[in-house]
């Protein structure tokens, strides 16, 4: 009674020889338009595939119990999903929920030479054969089906669902290659629990705010409702009256368990959406059986009779009536292929155990940053072509300018550089953003190149994510550092591990550019100054880049475009706001921090730091590691400390905050007795505490271990007003550690000299 696999599994077949079906909601007669829409053999073709859907979800199970398999969540009850599979075109781009067995199972034999059976069997023993993850997970993906594997955070594939249908049309305005075809849809599914996810919530209010601005948006939301999210009840009615009647997107309601009425409403949907190329809420009435994964002890939460009832309504069965009423096929030829799919999935089952694992840690992580389409990056402009998109600002480009403006000039050379790149954000299009960063690019590239999002983080990552993975270049731009983090899941969730999961079949190259850290004068308080970058230190494979000061600013970001658009690469781009229109760097007036533009081949590799140091060093300087403002204020120390107080400090700017450049770090760092970090991040969880872990470790290799010092920011959120750099480094500070440091060698000197 327990197993229910094994209840469902024999009641199919004694159901149907005793010819005990459920009823039709409503009677659908397979007659006239029908049958022009679908033929008895393409009935028969669907209903095979979801046998197949429904034995692998079996067969799951019974691996399981002998540890074979390690996941066991189902399709069964959602079979009516084979449907999708056939009406929509494999190069229509699928983010799967994961009950789309019988989907996958049916949009494979669009493709020849792919094996459903075999691949999804791969995944769930996790063989490192499995050719969508290599056994990193059971995932529904595929590069030649078009379905980017999903993580398991529910709701997250939607956000870039809504990109990847936006870019369709902006690819083909843009007269670019794109990877959906021109006349190709989006489908996205998800359960009617995930639907209530704030991701799920602003990915549709982004759907509708774009529909009804009427842009297209070919999309195909597949609210799969099987009226329970593991344990907990969707209210009756829930998904209708929620979705139903939201603003350019149009609903469609199906009884899923019924194929006929399946075909008929996804032909409709179908069609709308290829022809007006605008969203729908289809949403699907089915079961879910088999509880919620194999390891849900459904009866905590449903009685034997519920339990029973819903098993009653298994769409095998719904499909099974259709076939025998219609005369296609009997009651002892379903049994008889019902068996045959048995067989041939236990066969493979057996084989599949013994293909290999992945085992050790080296290839596991070889796809953390891989990527199988590598690409060379565009052709520079012409100085000609430059001239003319630069304009009157073409003659000041040797101007020595602040590190916005020479951001600003940098978008300029690469959005006339890389036809798919694409600035987007709040407020980034004819504001030029809140720091003029992009300010004129919308005058320049237009409004499909530059253009302002809704106010909602996800959306903008969502797009960036979608715009990826259909082709395109996105630069998007989060207008203030402390709100990324209701939206971060885009990142360290969706994005970074795509390729991860793909084996870099799939990636989303991306730079994200972020205006943040502290030290703003006048403004903001805290969520104007955040100060920590903890949340992208430690997602494995992401770039993340600090500039501090325009000139590097302009070549690092050269190079993160560069990396994105040739390796896939994920990018954050963190630009100091305080920074931005810093000019001097010593005194007034004598423009210390601005640059001229470099030369636009002028490019810093990853992991290149900047080394300010006026002589080698000797045994009491002191080694300064730090990054963004703590660059500007240490290069200032570095200048008092020497030229009044003789004292030599050397400060080395990171750049990259990651991936570390470990080896190079040390090998400077290697030479000093003393060390120190300013670092402008909150302490805890803050790049000083790696860096000092790292230098111990490196220092273990020689012999003596170097003084390591700390200033970092108080573990506080940052005021308003004139105590908003309190508990903040400053140049202060770091003079004052220094006198310190080199008191104590004195002292110490002085002690060696006495004995
Ligand atoms: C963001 C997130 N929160 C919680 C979970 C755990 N979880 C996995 S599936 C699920 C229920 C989803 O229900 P529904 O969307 O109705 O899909 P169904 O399983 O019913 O097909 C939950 C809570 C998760 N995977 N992701
Ligand atoms: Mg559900």
């Amino acid at each position: 009674m327990y197993n229910r696999a094994e209840v469902v599994d024999q009641n199919f077949i004694k159901f149907l020889s005793h010819l005990q079906f459920p009823k039709s909601k409503k009677e659908i007669f397979y007659e006239g338009k029908l049958i022009k829409l679908i033929k008895p053999s393409e009935l028969v073709d669907l209903f095979e595939s979801q046998i197949v859907s429904r034995h692998l979800d079996l067969r799951a199970r019974i691996l399981k119990n002998s540890n074979q398999c390690f996941y066991t969540i189902g399709s069964s009850g959602h079979e009516g999903n084979a449907v999708f599979g056939k009406y929509f075109r494999h190069t229509d781009m699928a983010f799967l929920h994961y009950r789309c067995g019988a989907f996958m199972v049916q949009r494979t034999k669009q493709v020849p030479g792919i094996s459903a059976i075999y691949d999804a069997m791969l995944s769930f023993v996790a063989s490192s054969e499995d050719p969508i993850s290599g056994g990193r997970h059971k995932v529904f993906g595929s590069k030649a089906l078009n379905i980017p594997p999903q993580t398991s955070t529910i709701a997250s594939h939607l956000p870039k669902a809504v990109g990847a249908a936006l870019s369709i049309s902006r690819a083909k305005e843009l007269n670019l290659p794109s990877v959906i075809p021109s006349d190709g849809l989006v489908l996205c599914e998800f359960g009617d629990a995930s639907a209530n996810h704030s991701t799920a919530v602003g990915a549709i209010n982004t759907a509708s705010w774009i529909a009804y601005q009427n842009i297209p948006l070919p999309l195909v939301f597949i609210c799969e409702d099987n009226g329970i999210g593991i344990s907990v009840h969707t209210p009756k009615n829930w998904i209708e009256s929620n979705f139903s009647n939201r603003p350019g997107i149009k609903y469609v309601k199906a009884d899923g368990l019924n194929l006929l009425d399946l075909v008929i409403k996804t032909n409709e949907v179908e069609t709308y959406v290829r022809q007006t190329r605008r969203p729908v809420f289809f949403h699907i009435e089915v079961i879910r059986m088999l509880g919620h994964a194999g390891s849900d002890v459904e009866f905590n939460y449903h009685t034997l009779e519920q339990i029973e009832a819903i098993e009653f309504q298994d769409p095998l069965l719904h499909s099974a009536r259709i076939l025998i009423e219609n005369k296609i096929l009997s009651s002892n030829q379903i049994i008889g292929m019902y068996e045959e799919i048995r067989a041939r999935i236990e066969h493979v089952g057996q084989y599949v155990i013994t293909r290999p694992k992945l085992l050790k840690p080296e290839e596991i992580r070889s796809s953390v940053i891989a990527c199988d389409h590598l690409r060379v990056a565009p052709e520079r402009p012409s100085e000609k072509q430059r001239e003319k998109v630069f304009g009157n600002e073409f003659a000041r480009l040797k101007t020595p300018q602040h590190l916005a403006k020479l951001l600003n000039y940098t978008l300029i050379d690469l959005l006339a550089q890389y036809p798919g790149a694409c600035v987007f954000g709040e407020d980034v299009a004819q504001k030029g953003g809140v720091y003029n960063v992009t300010d004129g690019l919308f005058l320049k590239f237009g409004a499909k190149r530059v253009f302002n999002s809704l106010l909602d983080e996800q959306s903008i990552l969502g797009t960036a994510l979608g715009f990826a993975q259909n082709g395109l270049l996105p630069i998007p731009e989060i207008q203030f550092l402390a709100y990324v983090h209701n939206a971060e899941d885009q990142i360290r969730g969706e994005a970074s591990t795509l390729a991860f999961f793909s084996k870099g079949q799939f990636t989303n190259p991306m730079v994200v550019r972020i205006a943040g850290l502290p030290y703003q004068k006048g403004f903001g308080g805290h969520f104007h100054n955040d100060n920590s970058l903890a949340v992208f230190r430690d997602i494995p494979g992401l770039i993340l880049a600090v500039p501090s000061n325009g000139l590097d600013g302009a070549r690092m970001l050269r190079r993160c475009v560069r990396e994105a658009y040739e390796k896939g690469r994920v990018v954050v781009f963190v630009e100091p706001i305080a920074l931005y229109m810093t000019k001097d760097l010593h005194q007034e007036g004598d423009k210390g921090w601005c640059f001229a533009y470099p030369d636009p081949e002028d490019e810093i590799e990853i992991g290149d730091f900047a080394f300010h140091s006026k002589q080698s060093p000797l045994e009491n300087d002191i080694l300064i590691i730090t990054y963004g403002n703590g660059v500007y204020f240490s290069l200032q120390a570095q200048k008092i400390l020497g030229e009044k107080h003789k004292l030599n400090v050397h400060v080395l700017d990171l750049r990259w905050i990651a991936p570390l450049n470990k080896k190079k770090i040390f090998s400077v760092a290697k030479d000093f007795n003393n060390i120190l970090i300013v670092d402008e991040c909150r302490q805890t969880g803050s790049l000083s505490e790696g860096l000092v872990a790292m230098l111990v470790e490196e220092f273990n290799s020689l012999s003596k271990i170097p003084e390591i010092h700390v200033i970092a920011a108080h573990d506080c959120f940052i005021t308003l007003g004139v105590a908003a750099a309190a508990g903040l480094p400053s140049r202060d500070e770091i003079i004052k550690k220094c006198f310190e440091i080199s008191l104590q060698n004195n002292l110490e000197i002085r002690e060696v000299k006495s004995e």
